[in-house]
């Protein structure tokens, strides 16, 4: 593995949070939080707790010196709770003692009194109630009223998704130190530097440049540390500030699980129409998604989900609604996707089903309606460079589809306890904040006079390896070794105003910063060392592997001497640049433009194998063709497929987030949420690079991979029903995710 970071991981001397060395005196945080959905506060004993030896203060609203408000998109969120909780887990009070374990004791010994109010669990039951974040989101385009009955066939159906546990590694965490002239300094573990900051400074009442907030590099994130890492991150805050004492919090597992939000769980209701020949005519869909009990980042994924409602068909007629629905659980927040999946899994279901009422293949539906170069999609945006066609035949072809079909149908002809199910999943994922004026990556970059670089950027290391692609486009750029550029920590003091590192384009929007940052002082070296070798048109001049050369005759000026030279001439060695994400807009009144720079585009076919005495299954293969333009690190990029891959199939399957009525989360341990480990991955992983890709938007060309490959495992889903339904053809499918072992059993043998 190629990954900057991969050695020291393995040796185990990378440091997350919880291992940087604190200062002595540092206080250990743990937060009290509500044990019930929804109740108005009576009143809260802090007295036992404050007694126990050991315990330095326990801070509640009433301390926090600036605002109470978190919120970063709309403002309906408390750092701590006040009169009233609205979910489990709802912070109320931080413990500040001396260690862990007197800071878990003194929250076992605080007496608080509820008087409880009525539950909402249920996203449609929050909807008729008028629990709305914002009015409904409607996203359509031509006429569907009056398509329907132009069309042959009309199925309708209501499907759901449900939730999933971020599981990073490296639980929510941040530490905060008191600096001299009542400026702070946050070491936190987030996918965004400036939220953090911007809450501290808040909640606080101090400028933002008295905050400092530095990222190292994150355990794992998944959209779950987009957000919610800045709650963290400010309660760290407080504490050291109130206190003048450095502080440090790091959740422990369960506290993580109980205390932050999920993806969003969806009951989606749709109504398709098609003529008979398989083409999708009219598409009407409605999406109640299960927003938990303050807005986070719902509303923009509401948005994506519109966005991704047709996935990768072009359908002429589409209406298609959202509504945020508030109800008594965590905030659900961000996840690998961001409301695609959930839309994208609505739509195959919907193809799925009409294939097998109208009797014809689902491929054949899938492949009739892809999108086309210069389609217009629901939301106006033109498909430039569309592959999706590519991606589809060439998997179909690559890994020979009809065989592996006809291969399926053999086994289950021959045997009995086990059957096999097969599935094409194409993707289409918009690459782009839906928000542009997120789309803005910044990079600073120095060199000193040895010849070494070092890179600062706004985009935050997560284990997705943007920080060997940095390196690479600047090796690229100067034509110099990797080894002499580093990439340093993502830094406040050093890049201001961050976007989150998030929709897939951490890579994309500050590889490009860094590749004009580094093109800015190319051009001053060049005229340096057209100078130095007495040539007066510098376009004569490149450097290559280190080397510098005119019209390609190579020079004695190697890059450390013409970088030395270069200071004693008092040229800039540093350069800082900034780069906005051209030609991308969209107008939130008509919800048209062209919110997306270009598409992500992928075709997998998955193979499974159920076992139809037990319920259980294993995924046999995933095989895809893949469009990652031209890959900076193909290494690295395919890493992030087999992941994404993964993570998406356990989703769909075995990953089952439970609550009771009361607003309890059940699965709050790992021994009752199952995650995808080794022996749950696909037997085997294929991936084909899509040839001939090309991405003027990507730096070198390349395409963002964050994300995109996740909805591949919306094809294992589909194929696990298909083997299903070869066991038990007479079964009406309830199109309902995740399909684990249990619901396999009762399918096996239902109705
Ligand atoms: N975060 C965000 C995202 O703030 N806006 C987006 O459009 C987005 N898309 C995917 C993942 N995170
Ligand atoms: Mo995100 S779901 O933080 O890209």
């Amino acid at each position: 593995m190629k990954n900057l970071d991969t050695e020291k991981h393995i040796k185990g001397k990378s440091l997350f949070i919880d291992d940087f060395p604190t200062p002595d005196g540092t206080l250990i945080l743990d937060v009290f939080y509500s044990s019930v959905a929804h109740a108005k506060i009576v009143s809260v004993d802090y007295s036992e707790a404050e007694k126990l030896d050991g315990v330095k203060k326990i801070i509640t609203a009433g301390d926090i010196i600036g605002e109470n408000q978190i919120g970063g998109i709309i403002h309906d969120e408390t750092l701590l709770a006040e009169n009233e909780v609205t979910y489990i887990g709802e912070p109320i009070a931080i413990i500040a003692a001396k260690d862990k374990r007197t800071a878990h004791k003194a929250k076992s010994l605080i007496n608080i009194k509820y008087e409880e109010l009525p539950v909402i669990t249920d996203p449609k039951e929050a909807c008729e109630k008028g629990e709305l974040i914002i009015p409904p989101r409607i996203f359509s385009c031509g006429d569907i009223y009056n398509t329907w009955d132009c069309c042959d066939y009309i199925f309708e159906d209501t499907v759901e998704t449900g939730g999933q546990e971020h599981l990073y590694l490296e639980t929510q965490g941040s530490i905060a130190i008191p600096v001299e002239g009542k400026k702070i300094k946050i070491i936190s573990s987030t996918q965004g530097p400036t939220y953090v900051q911007k809450a501290v400074s808040k909640v606080l009442n101090i400028p933002m440049h008295f905050v400092e907030v530095d990222v190292l590099r994150l355990g794992g994130a998944f959209g779950g540390k987009e957000d919610q890492a800045t709650a963290f991150g400010a309660m760290a805050g407080l504490a050291a500030y109130i206190l003048q004492r450095p502080a440090k919090l790091v959740l422990n597992r369960h506290d993580d699980l109980v205390i932050t939000g999920k993806r969003h769980p969806y009951i989606s209701d749709y109504k398709i129409g098609l003529n008979k020949e398989g083409k999708i005519l009219a598409y009407e869909v409605s999406y109640y998604q299960n927003s938990g009990a303050c807005a986070d980042l719902s509303t923009p994924i509401l948005d994506r989900s519109l966005f991704h409602a047709t996935n990768s068909y072009s359908i002429p007629n589409v209406k298609s609604t959202g509504y945020c629905c508030r109800t008594n659980l965590a905030p659900n927040t961000a996840f690998r996707g961001f409301g695609g999946p959930q839309a994208m899994f609505v739509i195959e279901a919907a193809i799925h089903k009409a294939a097998e009422e109208m009797g014809i293949d689902v491929e054949e539906i899938q492949k009739k309606n892809l999108v086309s170069e210069k389609d217009v999609t629901h939301y106006g945006q033109v498909l430039n460079n569309c592959n999706a066609q590519k991606c589809f035949n060439q998997t179909t072809d690559l890994y020979n589809y009809n065989q592996l079909k006809l291969d399926v149908k053999k086994f289950n002809s021959e045997n009995d306890q086990y059957k096999k199910g097969i599935a094409i999943m194409p993707i289409c994922f918009g690459i782009s904040f839906t928000n542009s004026f997120l789309n803005q990556g910044s990079a600073l970059i120095h060199i000193y006079t040895d010849g070494s670089v070092q890179i600062s950027a706004a985009a935050v290391e997560m284990g997705q390896g943007v920080n060997q692609k940095l390196r690479l486009i600047a090796a690229n750029v100067f034509s110099i070794p990797v080894e002499l550029i580093t990439v340093e920590s993502t830094n406040t003091t050093r890049v201001a105003n961050t976007s989150p590192t998030a929709a897939s384009s951490g890579a994309d929007l500050n590889g490009n910063a860094v590749f004009i940052a580094c093109n800015n002082l190319l051009d001053r070296l060049i005229n340096r060392a057209a100078e130095i070798l007495n040539i007066t048109d510098p376009k004569l001049i490149s450097i290559k592997n280190g080397t510098v050369y005119i019209s390609g005759e190579k020079t004695d000026l190697a890059w450390n001497g013409l970088i030395e030279q270069a200071y004693f001439n008092r040229v800039n060695l540093s350069s800082q640049a900034l780069y906005t994400t051209p030609e991308i807009y969209f107008d939130k009144e008509t919800n048209k433009g062209n919110p997306f720079a270009y598409h992500v585009y992928g075709t997998a076919v998955i193979t499974s194998k159920v076992d139809c005495v037990r319920g259980i299954y294993n995924i046999e293969s995933v095989k895809l063709v893949h469009d990652f333009g031209k890959s900076i690190d193909p290494v690295v990029d395919k890493g992030q497929t087999e992941g994404a891959v993964v993570q998406g199939l356990g989703w769909l399957t075995i990953e089952e987030i439970a609550h009771n009525v009361n607003g309890k989360l059940l699965s709050d341990t790992l021994s009752t949420y199952k995650v995808p480990d080794i022996y749950f991955a696909p037997d085997e992983i294929e991936i084909e690079f899509l040839e001939d890709s090309e991405n003027r938007f990507g730096p070198l060309n390349s395409k963002a991979i964050g994300e995109p490959p996740f909805m591949y495992g919306i094809g294992g889903y589909f194929s696990i029903i298909n083997a299903i339904k070869s066991f038990n053809p007479k079964l009406e499918i309830n199109y309902s995710a995740p399909i684990t072992p249990e619901k396999v059993l009762m399918s096996l043998y239902g109705k």
